[in-house]
């Protein structure tokens, strides 16, 4: 009860005096059931209602345990909320602080605070029907003054979660340790100019590990947020690779240690906060876990947002990684094409959630990892029923992608018409090629008793217009 008008205080102390949000959608008043006035996104929990509902907290594609080619949507889709961007992310921009509101947080760095926190966000996830969520150590429990009692905090937090996860069997399919916030880390934490940083990291690592296997995580990110530099003149780029490689090598082994045996993503980023990040793209990155001897363990987590300021499109991310086997899990967002920063806005672009599912689907579909939506609200939707509208879009976007990327996928003649396009290296010279037993000669022999080829049209404009047929 003193929660209940703790909260209720709260909302009545915001300018829109606990105004009942639900009086704006007369939808949700149609079956009159009282909202409970302690819920703090206040809507009822999201239902499918198919595409002719008008009710904005409702699905209108989304329908979790309707087949698509044999696995219900839920199963493909594997949806994750970040706990940074849900419970964390106050809406600040670079020329003015935050706006959310966040009537269930005081405000302070306490452990109290903290679990507080945890509560809200599972009655998030019960909303939107979300089974999985990531989370960066420092979202969950605050950093104090030293080592030891941030580590005890992180405890205390990760012991509610580890409750709440076995009583409605979310679960995390991802952690991941904050080394960019703090300004110990302005330069670098892996690598760092200085080992007594570069410590801290893997101290920091090396919890938020064991805390990622005390709530059976299903995998562990490395976003490398100042892994990078501003200026090459005050820069030993080899030094701080081959620092960044054994520090991941010491995650391996220290997973090894604990029986944390699922696969660590790395989520390549080119640019912002640093000038320079060394996991810049998919290509970078996969080149330096060959380089390092890192291929094994390690995988990716392909961001949109991150995709696009790396001037790829997310499906040639997707494809790049996916060609060498490496495509782990997806940060679902996207950029806006009129900013040139990190946005992170919800996925709503059809052409977009059908390219991603396409490459998805073409490689059988996710294991481990998920689509979590690392992705925040505009600043100017600053009401906790904004979260709310944010991820019904998200989740209805990509339940349309994967059913058209599917109806494509059945119709057959996109993949037809790629394999028809390279089918001269089924026989003949193109089959040496490929079998790798063509030399110049044969090519040379080839070519002269063949003449002048005739090269058949790429047809983009076609096959635009086919895809659109299903959008
Ligand atoms: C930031 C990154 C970050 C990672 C996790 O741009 O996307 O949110 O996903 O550290
Ligand atoms: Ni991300
Ligand atoms: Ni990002």
């Amino acid at each position: 009860m003193a929660k209940f008008n703790r909260i209720y205080t709260q909302f009545a102390d915001l300018p829109n005096k606990g105004k009942n949000y639900c009086n704006h959608f007369p939808y949700i008043n149609k079956n009159p059931k009282p909202i409970d006035i302690m819920a703090h996104f206040p809507c009822e929990k999201i239902q499918y209602e198919g595409p002719s509902s008008k009710n904005p907290f409702a699905f209108k594609h989304y329908n979790p345990e309707e087949m698509v080619a044999g696995k219900s949507m839920k199963e493909h889709l594997r949806f994750a909320a970040p706990y940074w961007h849900v419970m964390r992310n106050v809406l600040a921009d670079p020329f003015g602080g935050g706006t959310a509101q966040m009537p269930w947080d005081d405000g302070s760095d306490s452990v109290e605070n903290a679990l507080a926190r945890v509560d809200v966000f599972f009655e998030f996830l019960d909303k939107m029907g979300i089974e999985y969520y990531c989370w960066h150590d420092r979202d969950i429990a605050p950093e104090l003054n030293d080592l030891s009692a941030s580590n005890a905090a992180l405890d205390q937090v990760v012991a509610k979660l580890k409750q709440k996860q076995s009583e409605t069997g979310v679960k995390l399919l991802w952690g991941t340790a904050c080394l960019f916030a703090h300004p110990r880390y302005s330069q670098g934490a892996a690598t760092s100019p200085d080992a007594n940083i570069y410590a801290y990291a893997g101290a920091q690592v090396k919890k938020a590990l064991e805390s990622t296997k005390e709530l059976d995580g299903l995998g562990y990110t490395f976003w490398g947020g100042r892994e990078g530099y501003s200026t090459l003149l005050n820069t030993n780029m080899k030094r701080e690779l081959d620092h960044l490689a054994a520090f991941l090598h010491m995650a391996v082994a220290h997973a090894d240690k604990i029986g944390f045996d699922g696969p660590f993503y790395i989520e390549p980023k080119p640019r912002e906060p640093s000038t320079h990040q060394y996991d810049s793209d998919s290509a970078a990155c996969l080149n330096f876990l060959r380089e390092y001897g890192l291929m094994d363990r390690f995988t990716l987590n392909i961001e949109t947002n991150h995709a696009t300021l790396a001037g790829h499109t997310m499906e040639h991310e997707l494809t790049v990684a996916a060609n060498a086997g490496k495509l782990g899990s997806i940060d679902a967002n996207r950029g806006d094409t009129l900013i040139g920063w990190d946005t992170d806005q919800f996925p709503t672009d059809l052409y977009l959630t059908t390219q991603v599912m396409l490459v998805v689907l073409n490689t059988g579909g996710f294991t481990t990892g998920g689509l979590n939506f690392d992705a925040k609200r505009r600043r100017e939707s600053h009401e906790p029923i904004d979260l709310i509208h944010a991820h019904v879009g998200g989740m209805d976007t990509f339940a349309r992608g994967l059913k058209i990327a599917q109806a494509i996928r059945e119709d057959g003649r996109l993949a037809n018409f790629v394999q028809e396009r390279y089918s001269s290296f089924d026989s003949n010279v193109g089959a040496t090629v490929e079998s790798g037993s063509c030399t110049f000669e044969e090519l040379e022999a080839h070519a002269m008793a063949h003449g002048e080829p005739s090269l058949a049209s790429g047809r983009q404009e076609m096959l635009e217009n086919l895809i659109n047929e299903f959008i």
